[in-house]
C-alpha cells in the first residue's frame, strides 16, 4: 500500500484531478489531505465532494480555512463578529456550495461544514506526522500539541510561524529536532519569493521536514508526497507536482 499526502488544495479541483492522474493511486492506496481544502480556487465543493465520496481511500486533517467556516457557520468566530474575519474568499467559497451543492454528488454547505467538524487535528502514521500548519518543537508527544498550532488558526505563539528570512521556512521548522519523526505539513506557501522556486526544489534544510503547500491557488503547483510502502524511510519519499492552470486571484 502506498500513501499519498496532498498539500493545500484550496478549491483547485482541476489541478487535483491532474495530480491524481499523474500519481495514479490504486484502490489499495491511501490519500491523505493536509487541510485548507477550500477557498480561493473555483472548485471548493468538488474538492470536498471528492474526499467525502471516497471515504475508504481519502481522509484529511483540518486546516485553518475549514475552521473559519466552522466558526462562522456556528456563530463562534470572533465572539459574534463574523464579518471581520470571514472575508471575501470565504464568502465566495460558501457561495460555490450554495450554487452547486446538493446536486451531482456535491455536498451542501451545511454537509461540508459538518464534514469539516469531523476532521482530525493531526494524523500520525508509522512513517510521519501529518499536520496542516505546524508543531511546537518543544512538545514531542503530538497528542499534546495545541489545536491553534497544528491548524495555524490563532494568535498565540506567533513567533513559531514567523518565516525565516534565509530559508523561507517557519521558525518552528528550524527548531524541530533533527532526530524527530518526519513531518509533512502545508499552510506555508513554500515558494522562494526572490527565485520563484519552490523550497523543495532548491533546499532541503532537514531530511525530516516536508513543506508541501506549493501555492497552487495563486499560480504555483499542487504537490503530493508519495510514501512508497509501509515503513518507508524519509529518504525514499517522492515528491510529485502539477502546475496550476492559473493564478486564481486574478
Ligand atoms: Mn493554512
Amino acid at each position: 500500500m502506498k500513501t499519498f499526502v496532498i498539500g493545500d488544495v484550496h478549491g483547485c479541483f482541476f489541478e487535483l484531478q491532474k495530480l491524481l492522474d499523474k500519481i495514479g493511486p490504486s484502490s489499495e492506496d491511501r490519500i491523505i489531505f493536509l487541510g485548507d481544502l477550500v477557498d480561493r480556487g473555483p472548485g471548493s465543493p468538488e474538492v470536498v465532494g471528492y474526499i467525502m465520496n471516497h471515504p475508504r481511500t481519502c481522509m484529511s486533517v483540518v486546516g485553518n480555512h475549514e475552521l473559519k467556516h466552522i466558526h462562522n457557520h456556528w456563530g463562534t468566530l470572533d465572539k459574534g463578529k463574523p464579518s471581520r474575519y470571514f472575508g471575501k474568499i470565504y464568502v465566495e467559497a460558501r457561495q460555490q456550495f450554495l450554487d452547486r451543492g446538493g446536486r451531482n454528488g456535491l455536498p451542501t454547505y451545511d454537509e461540508a461544514v459538518q464534514f469539516f467538524r469531523r476532521l482530525s487535528l493531526y494524523l500520525e502514521i508509522p512513517e510521519a506526522i501529518l499536520v496542516h500548519a505546524g508543531l511546537d518543537p518543544h512538545i514531542r508527544d503530538v497528542g499534546r500539541q495545541k489545536p491553534e498550532i497544528v491548524t495555524g488558526l490563532g494568535s498565540s505563539q506567533k513567533s513559531l510561524f514567523k518565516k525565516n528570512s534565509v530559508h523561507g521556512l517557519f521558525n518552528w521548522c528550524l527548531k524541530y529536532p533533527e532526530d524527530a519523526k518526519p513531518v509533512i505539513f502545508g499552510h506555508l506557501s513554500a515558494v522562494d519569493p526572490a527565485k520563484k522556486k519552490h523550497i523543495h526544489e532548491q533546499i532541503r534544510v532537514r531530511e525530516n521536514l516536508f513543506p508541501i503547500d506549493t501555492s497552487c491557488s495563486v499560480g504555483g503547483h499542487l504537490t503530493a508526497v508519495e510514501i512508497p510502502c509501509n515503513g518507508a524511510l524519509p529518504e525514499h519519499f517522492r515528491l510529485h507536482s502539477v502546475k496550476a492552470a492559473k493564478d486564481y486571484r486574478t
